[in-house]
């Protein structure tokens, strides 16, 4: 066999089998935001299947715990002031709350490709937003934007 030939072979199969680049996003969590006191923001992300997510801490006093993940999906749990980056492969809608500020209305969401487990997720803002004290529409704003 040609040795042109087989490097042709290898490139085409290369461009067949090659995933699309996943992207990174950052959600910063933050005192002071747009949206107000203790966000996270963006509050609502739309990722594609495969992306990845850093939660970046500007401080001690914050940190990102998911509250609600499609099926499969994975769930994360980060400490007080660390970064946490998660890899979100499954569809649907992710939920994560600081736990700190939950009372304070800061909290998320992913859109992760379609929005598979939307009435689940919105069963679980009701919940979540009984308990803030202030800033009670904030989730449920948040949620508007799912697409
Ligand atoms: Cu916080």
């Amino acid at each position: 066999m040609p040795l042109h030939f087989f490097s042709k072979a290898v490139l085409a199969f290369a461009l067949i089998s090659a995933p699309a680049l996943a992207a990174e996003h950052k959600i910063q969590m933050l005192n002071q935001g747009l949206d107000g006191m203790m966000t996270f923001e963006p509050a609502y992300l739309a990722v594609q299947p495969g992306d990845t997510v850093a939660f970046l801490p500007t401080g001690a006093a914050h940190n990102s715990r998911s509250v609600l993940s499609p099926e499969n999906g994975t769930s994360w749990n980060g400490a007080m002031g660390e970064k946490v980056t998660v890899t979100l492969e499954q569809e649907g809608i992710y939920l994560y709350q600081c736990d700190p500020h939950l009372a304070l209305g800061m909290v998320g969401v992913i859109q992760v490709g379609q929005a598979k487990n939307l009435s689940a997720a919105q069963k679980q803002a009701q919940t979540l937003s009984s308990r803030f004290a202030v800033n009670k529409d904030r989730l449920s704003q948040y949620l508007e934007k799912v697409e």
